[in-house]
């Protein structure tokens, strides 16, 4: 029988929680409801922030552009990743986490069981048809305790969810827009990654597709 693309999604009934680990759902749709009032802020934190390709500590261009908002952002650059209170672009802090960004991951936090998830970093990724983000793990944070939700707009993708090996097999998991994912506990530091964007065109965001990392960094 011939395998679409779309056997990876999500089965067409929205809203069953898929648990992808012990401690890691996928929660789809659970953002349609805020996409109104996520998108107007979003362009209001890249009109002070914008999308930029930042060097890896070996010296390439990532593919993927990034942005963030929130006390803290997560930086690249030839002296390694961080994170940091200020924009190195325009050396001023980052635009403030919007209430609703807070409010949309304690809710997701907590319907995956992680109460009181108070995010202080929002790390903002845009792909273009093409980029991938390669496995890796999140490990520049403080307090590995702390959960993480993350936000898939505009165009979907697949997403890689791996072992705590890099040398481990992955499982794929379709995220499409509205989608929200949640982990922590035993698998906050699994290896993950996202395949290369399909082109396509979404209603909203065109050609593109827009994550939101929330975490609490510092
Ligand atoms: C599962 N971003 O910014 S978010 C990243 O879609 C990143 O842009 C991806 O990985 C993206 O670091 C994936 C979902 C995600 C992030 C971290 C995880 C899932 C995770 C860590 C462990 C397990
Ligand atoms: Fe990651």
């Amino acid at each position: 029988m011939m395998q679409t693309e779309l056997d990876l999604f999500n089965p067409a009934s929205p809203a069953e929680p898929q648990w992808i680990g012990k401690q890691a759902v996928v929660l789809p749709g659970f953002a349609l409801a805020w996409v109104d009032v996520l998108l107007p802020e979003l362009r209001q934190i890249i009109a002070r922030a914008p999308f930029r390709h930042m060097l890896t500590p070996g010296g390439l261009n990532m593919a993927v552009g990034l942005t963030n908002c929130g006390a803290l952002g997560w930086i690249s650059d030839r002296r390694g990743y961080r994170y940091s209170p200020v924009d190195p672009l325009s050396q001023q802090p980052w635009p403030a986490l919007p209430p609703a960004f807070i409010e949309l991951a304690a809710l997701a936090a907590s319907a995956a069981g992680f109460a009181d998830f108070r995010p202080d970093a929002c790390l903002i990724n845009c792909y273009k048809p093409g980029n991938r983000l390669s496995l890796h793990q999140d490990r520049d944070e403080r307090d590995y305790s702390q959960p993480i939700v993350s936000v898939s707009l505009g165009l979907p993708a697949v997403f890689q969810f791996g072992g705590h090996a890099r040398n481990e097999s992955t499982r794929r998991i379709g995220l499409r827009h509205g989608d929200v994912m949640v982990w922590g506990g035993e698998d906050r530091l699994r290896f993950h990654g996202v395949l290369p964007l399909k082109p396509g065109s979404h209603p909203l965001l065109s050609g593109r597709r827009i994550n939101l990392t929330l975490r609490k960094a510092g």
